[in-house]
């Protein structure tokens, strides 16, 4: 009905946080809020990505290295700015952690009232950038436990499950933006001609097994070897499909909507693998197990990981409930 595609239409990313919870709680207000400003930020990067092409300076290396010892892209310094200054102006968060930045960035003038921290991605997949390929943004808003008196913001090392929201945006062919508040997992789809993300789906279930296994297997050498007879079981046996695209919220993403599994296993170089705790697998991990699909370490549910340091890397085996099960068989019984 006519109606019903006008509600649909209608249904902004704000609007669709109050519907959640009880609407003028205060928490209720406080997350409306705090979405629309990632929405915000969403918009100001995939705006910047859409024409990055056709403006000087903007793709390339700015010639630095990060906390993590990778090459700063510009585009990750811009988006990562673009986060500081839209929660500076929020005047909920008083503190930011991001993989670009070494130390938590405080707004001491939010303080007094910002009881939450923004934890994010800028730009995952950040390799993909120069050659106009899918990138995302990861985030998730934890409440400040306690008073952080030592500025070292010890409180965020807490489990996975004590984030209040989670989610991510996919600047892919359109810009999408996904969430949960521990109430389901909801898609938006960003119209450019209304700027507003618009709901696409509420309540998404990831199916509980899929044919896609994505993993970068040119690590296959430095792999362990429970990892290595996965793979290899995976070759010999009929209905898997690869997938890799070098993002891991695409990759991800793709796994959400069809099922199947991603992975980045530890390596004898690197045993805790390459992503990061509380800005990439804990928050990405929150919403696929509100999906109903599980994330693990191949040891540990990443939700109750308690992180040592605030950059801190765990392996990562995610997606589908049986396809996650399967290698974890391959870590505990070898096959
Ligand atoms: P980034 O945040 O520095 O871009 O790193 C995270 C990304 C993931 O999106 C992706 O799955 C992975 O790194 C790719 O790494 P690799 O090239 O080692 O496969
Ligand atoms: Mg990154």
């Amino acid at each position: 009905a006519v109606s019903d595609g006008l509600d649909r239409d209608c249904t902004t990313l704000s609007r669709h946080v109050l519907q959640q919870l009880q609407s003028f709680s205060p928490e209720a207000q406080d997350l409306s809020a705090l979405m629309n400003r990632i929405g915000l930020a969403g918009k100001l990067v995939a705006r910047r990505l859409s024409r990055a092409g056709l403006m000087e300076g903007v793709l390339g290396f700015t010639g630095e290295v990060n906390v993590q010892g990778e090459s700063v892209k510009k585009m990750d310094v811009y988006a990562n700015d673009v986060f500081i200054s839209v929660f500076k102006q929020s005047g909920l968060v008083c503190r930011l952690a991001s993989e670009e930045m070494d130390e938590p960035y405080y707004i001491p003038e939010n303080c007094p009232i910002g009881r939450y921290t923004l934890l994010y991605d800028p730009i995952d997949g950040s390799s993909n950038t120069d050659t106009n390929l899918s990138l995302g943004s990861i985030f998730s808003i934890r409440k400040q436990e306690g008073e952080d008196l030592d500025g070292k913001a010890s409180d965020l090392l807490a489990a996975g499950r004590n984030q209040i929201a989670a989610g991510y945006i996919l600047y892919g062919p359109s810009t999408m933006l996904v969430y949960t508040i521990g109430r389901g997992v909801h898609s938006f789809t960003l119209d450019p001609s209304l700027g507003e993300f618009i709901l696409t789906e509420e309540n998404i279930k990831i199916p509980e097994q899929g044919s896609v296994y994505s993993v970068n297997e040119g690590n296959f050498w430095q792999w362990d070897e429970s990892i290595r007879e996965y793979i290899r079981y995976v070759h010999r046996t009929e209905g898997y499909t690869a997938r890799y695209s070098g993002a891991m919220v695409s990759d991800i993403h793709r796994v959400l909507l069809q099922g199947g599994v991603f992975l980045y296993p530890g390596t004898v170089k690197k045993p805790e693998g390459k992503l990061r705790l509380l800005y990439e697998t804990a928050p990405l991990a929150f919403i696929i197990e509100q999906a109903g699909g599980r994330a693990t370490t191949g040891t540990t549910d990443i939700l109750d990981v308690v992180a040592e340091k605030l950059h801190q890397r765990t392996p990562l085996i995610i997606g589908s409930k049986h396809d996650v099960a399967k290698v974890e068989s391959f870590i505990k019984n070898g096959h």
